[in-house]
């Protein structure tokens, strides 16, 4: 292989990294947010020392994000897929957020690195819903076609920066200007877009659902949040209040217990109400408001075998065992033998994914109303298959993933 390339690993962290100071320029409040981050973790480390560092490296977890971002059509997608594959990221899971109270009219992936030793030099993650536009239930006949036409108008990706991403997939890398101009078209295309929002259309959408205004009701895509990770997040939540930061009323996922740290939690900061500019009916430009993107941040635990997630959906924490030891002779959980260990020693293997309860109580809790749907009509049928043929790239099952890593 040339010397000299620009590695997908790099690209990742470096992407991760420019994402988060575009994303800090326009919603100052995340900053906030990482700083706060930062010192729970700096406390949770200096209290815990090593063992703190069980669920992943503090290089790695204060470096970890994960993002949001949500596209209109199957072409977008494949786009985006192309984006993320030449940092390494690639599709995992399927969420059919469609399934969620209230519902929302998307189906959803996350892209991520796949193998232990990438995730653990940098895990950056995207979870990406596409709008499912041709499902009755949300969208009438007469919508779905304005949907189609406004959103097959629109270029959310640039050429140039496309072909950097093929080239750096195929090659492996990029040469150091090509990194530099790949990451900043990728960073561009996801920054909040100026352009005038038509009024009329995104008042149509929002009546509908306010995530489908998001996607279908503006001329670009964004970052939707960007969410650090945090090693004790009731100790984050009460800091975030202490400095007058409105939070979402609760943590969502597993309640704080006195079991080992299982899947994801999270919780979040509401959304702000950001200046964007609208084209009345009459042709004029005005000022407004619009309030869609929040900050989240997260714990991370251990992954479940899909045992231990049944157990987990039908009866939720209180049913598991108190020990790490028993989660795993239980086959409940995901571990690694602790190669200079004891035989007791176990390693976990951290949960790199989302939950699809948690997303929903996420998408929620920002939305301005539960919008409206006809649960008589006609669904359009979206699974894990045809989200693979959208994406035109392998759809990974996150259960194989876990598995390869013990
Ligand atoms: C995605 C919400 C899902 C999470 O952390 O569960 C998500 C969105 O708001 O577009 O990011
Ligand atoms: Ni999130």
């Amino acid at each position: 292989m040339p010397e000299g390339l620009i590695r997908p690993t790099e690209l990742r962290a470096r992407f991760a990294r420019s994402l988060s100071t575009l994303y800090g320029s326009e919603v100052p409040a995340y900053n906030t947010l990482v700083e706060v981050s930062e010192a729970v973790n700096a406390d949770v480390l200096a209290a815990l020392g090593p063992e703190a560092e069980r669920l992943g490296s503090i290089g790695r977890v204060t470096a970890e994000r994960h993002g949001a971002i949500r596209v209109g059509t199957p072409e977008e997608l494949a786009q985006v897929g192309r984006i993320f594959g030449a940092c390494g990221m690639y599709p995992v899971g399927f969420y059919d957020l469609r399934e969620a109270n209230p519902p929302i009219p998307v189906v959803s992936t996350a892209f991520r690195p796949t193998d232990g030793a990438e995730l653990a030099a940098n895990p950056f993650r995207v979870f990406t819903s596409l709008l499912v536009s041709d499902d009755r239930r949300f969208f009438d006949a007469s919508t779905q076609a304005q949907l189609e036409e406004f959103l097959g108008a629109r270029r959310l990706f640039p050429d140039e920066l496309l072909d950097l991403a093929d080239l750096a997939e195929k090659g492996g890398g990029l040469e150091p200007v090509d990194a530099d101009r790949f990451l900043e078209l990728a960073t561009a295309s996801f920054a909040l877009s100026p352009e005038p929002v038509d009024r009329s259309w995104y008042d149509h959408l929002e009546a509908i659902s306010s995530v489908a205004a998001d996607i279908g009701g503006v001329a670009s895509t964004h970052i939707n949040h960007l969410t650090p990770r945090v090693l004790d997040i009731d100790d984050l939540y009460r800091r975030m209040t202490d400095r007058g930061i409105v939070m979402i009323d609760r943590i969502q996922g597993p309640p704080l217990a006195t079991k080992p740290a299982v899947l994801l939690r999270q919780t979040s900061f509401r959304a702000l109400a950001e200046p964007r500019t609208f084209r009345e009916a009459d042709g004029s430009v005005a000022a407004g408001a619009l309030s869609v993107r929040f900050g989240e941040v997260e714990a991370r635990g251990v992954a479940l075998t899909p045992a231990g997630r049944a157990l987990y959906d039908d009866q939720g924490l209180a049913a598991f065992p108190d020990t790490e030891q028993g989660l795993h002779a239980a086959g409940l959980a995901y571990y690694r033998r602790d190669p200079g260990g004891s035989d007791t020693g176990l390693q976990p293997i951290v949960y790199e994914d989302f939950l699809p309860k948690s997303a929903a109580g996420i998408f929620a809790s920002n939305l301005t109303s539960d919008g409206s749907m006809d649960a008589a009509q006609r669904a359009s049928v979206r699974d894990a298959a045809s989200l693979q043929e959208a994406l035109g790239r392998p759809l990974h099952d996150p259960y194989d993933l876990y598995a390869a890593q013990i």
